[in-house]
């Protein structure tokens, strides 16, 4: 059975646009994964989201969301996201919340809510962020999220974010 999932791309480190397009073509390479559609790429101001409170100083970063089916169990998934993230250059000795490279982030899998160790879905604070709920408009306005509603009715809560929608970056999914 195949599944619906939509992922998060963000990059603030090197060349930022190169950094998603690579890691969108990877994950349209991967057999068991079948990317539908991707987002603009947005400019966005770096949320800070650090348990501790600290304002870290990033440069902007770069995000976009796609939409994927995948015959992948979600654990599955999940680790071939951390894979591109590693062929994208991340280092994971840094700290958590510090600039990166690529990092990619499994926000919905289908009507699946779960909560370990090592995953939640659908993403924890996804909800909080424009530069997730913009992309996600974008390529999926009649979105439910589950457990928190239709992805246009929690776009207010994010209004004040600065994001900024990129045009003349466009990535064409590669068919064949
Ligand atoms: N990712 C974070 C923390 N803050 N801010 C923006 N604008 N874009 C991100 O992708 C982002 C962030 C943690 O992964
Ligand atoms: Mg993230
Ligand atoms: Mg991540």
């Amino acid at each position: 059975m195949s599944e619906i999932a939509f992922i998060g791309l963000g990059s603030n480190l090197g060349e930022r646009e190169k950094n998603l397009s690579s890691a969108l073509t990877l994950l349209a390479e991967t057999s068991e994964i079948e990317l539908v559609s991707t987002s603009s790429f947005y400019e966005t101001t770096p949320i800070q989201d650090n348990p501790d409170g600290s304002v870290a100083n990033q440069p902007d970063f770069l995000n976009a969301v796609c939409q994927v089916n995948t015959e992948l169990p979600v654990q599955f998934l999940l680790a071939r996201l951390l894979k591109i993230e590693k062929k994208g250059g991340r280092e994971r000795k840094h700290r958590q919340h510090g600039p990166r490279t690529l990092d990619l982030d499994l926000l919905i899998y289908g009507e699946t809510m779960c909560k370990t160790a090592v995953l939640t879905v659908p993403h924890p604070r996804l909800h909080n962020r424009a530069f997730v709920l913009y992309p996600l408009m974008e390529i999926a306005p009649d979105l439910v999220v589950p457990g928190k509603g239709p992805v246009k009715n929690l776009l207010a809560a994010v209004a004040e974010q600065n994001i900024r929608r990129i045009t003349g970056i466009n990535f064409s999914i590669k068919t064949g």
